[in-house]
């Protein structure tokens, strides 16, 4: 009995030393030491045993199913340290490797330019107002002093959704309604950028839909003269330190008088170059003196007070800003051409 016994705990050691499975201590555990094991079958000899014997193989029996108890527990812990550390090491993280990028993308040259215009006039104490893109024919027209025969008011130049209601044609009809609110206070500075809507073919210069920039100032003794400091300040810092500006005679229902600002040639200086078709100026807005019957209409005295105006279309500055060949590319979304807005 003592020699199976001995030979009982040999046999769990080898077969110990070849398993490779958590799962498989358990099935030794009940092999050797189940109610149906092998230890529990050799006990069942010890009936035949004299009584000085027993206890001896007793004592035998139980150190032999501790020491089995205590190699399948160390065997257990051992399987399940080496899982673990498995699992650890294909889990881990590799912190050096580069993440994976994803594009963030970046603001549209529109936008950029819009933002810099504004910059430029909120640092000459002017506000950005906004309004409808919806506009009435009174909003739009109207109170501009454009009379209902004006071709600028025919239905074929607009986006009529009703005899009354339209796209807006220009940002003007803000600056009517600012004034208004504004119920005959002065001073009125403010700019009005925004999308306007005009019927037209599109082509390298034209768009059905562009965006405007249009600027107002109401106040006593406002004269031409403050309009072309605020407009050569404007240049110098839009286009180049040391650019110059001229007012052409001009005609806006809107305004009288009214005029051309060209800028000196940004490309060659002014010297003269293709661009400025060797003029050496380049045309950016149209302006003029707010006409005494749209202050009027707008809840001003023109006798007490008076204004200038100007408008700019924002992809002609930002076409000639960026050298930019097309007006089409501000609308058709081609990354390789938004892409190159990303670090200005
Ligand atoms: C252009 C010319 C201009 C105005 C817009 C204006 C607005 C009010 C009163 C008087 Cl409320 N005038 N705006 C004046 C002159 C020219 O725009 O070529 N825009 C693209």
């Amino acid at each position: 009995m003592r020699e199976r016994l001995e030979a009982l705990k040999k046999d769990v050691l080898a077969e110990l030393e070849s398993i490779e499975q958590v799962s498989q201590v358990q099935e030794l555990r009940v092999k050797f030491l189940g109610k149906k094991g092998l230890l529990t079958e050799i006990l069942r000899g010890m009936g035949k045993l004299s009584a000085e014997e027993r206890p001896l193989i007793g004592q035998l029996a139980n150190e032999v199913r501790e020491v089995i108890e205590s190699k399948l527990d160390e065997t257990k812990n051992l399987l399940d340290q080496a899982e673990i550390e498995k699992k650890l090491a294909c889990e881990a993280i590799d912190v050096t490797l580069p993440g994976r990028m994803f594009h963030i993308g970046n603001r549209h040259p529109l936008t950029l330019v819009i933002e810099q215009i504004e910059d430029i006039f909120l640092g000459m104490g002017f506000t950005v107002a906004e309004g409808p893109e919806v506009e009435s024919d009174y909003y739009n027209f109207e109170t501009l002093n454009l009379p209902k025969d004006h071709p600028a008011r025919d239905m074929q130049d607009s986006f009529y959704i009703t005899e009354e209601i339209l796209l807006r044609t220009h940002t003007s009809p803000v600056q009517v309604r600012t004034m208004e609110k504004m119920k005959g206070e002065v001073p009125v500075k403010i700019i009005c950028p925004g999308r306007v809507y005009r019927r037209d073919n599109d082509d390298a210069t034209h768009s059905h839909v562009f965006t405007q920039v249009e600027g107002l100032m109401v106040g006593e003794n406002v004269r031409m003269s403050d309009l072309k400091g605020v407009l050569l300040a404007f240049a110098r810092q839009m286009f180049s330190e040391d650019a110059r500006i001229r007012l052409r005679p001009s005609f806006f229902p809107f305004t009288e008088p009214s005029a051309e600002v060209d800028v000196s040639c940004m490309f060659c200086g002014g010297h003269g170059c293709r661009v400025c078709k060797h003029t050496g100026w380049i045309e950016i807005l149209g302006s003029g003196m707010v006409h005494p019957r749209v202050l009027e209409m707008a809840g001003y005295d023109p006798e007490k007070h008076t204004g200038f105006a100007f408008g700019m279309g924002v992809e002609r500055i930002a076409m000639l800003k960026y050298n930019i060949d097309d007006i089409r590319h501000f609308y058709t979304n081609d990354l390789r051409f938004l892409k190159q807005f990303n670090r200005v």
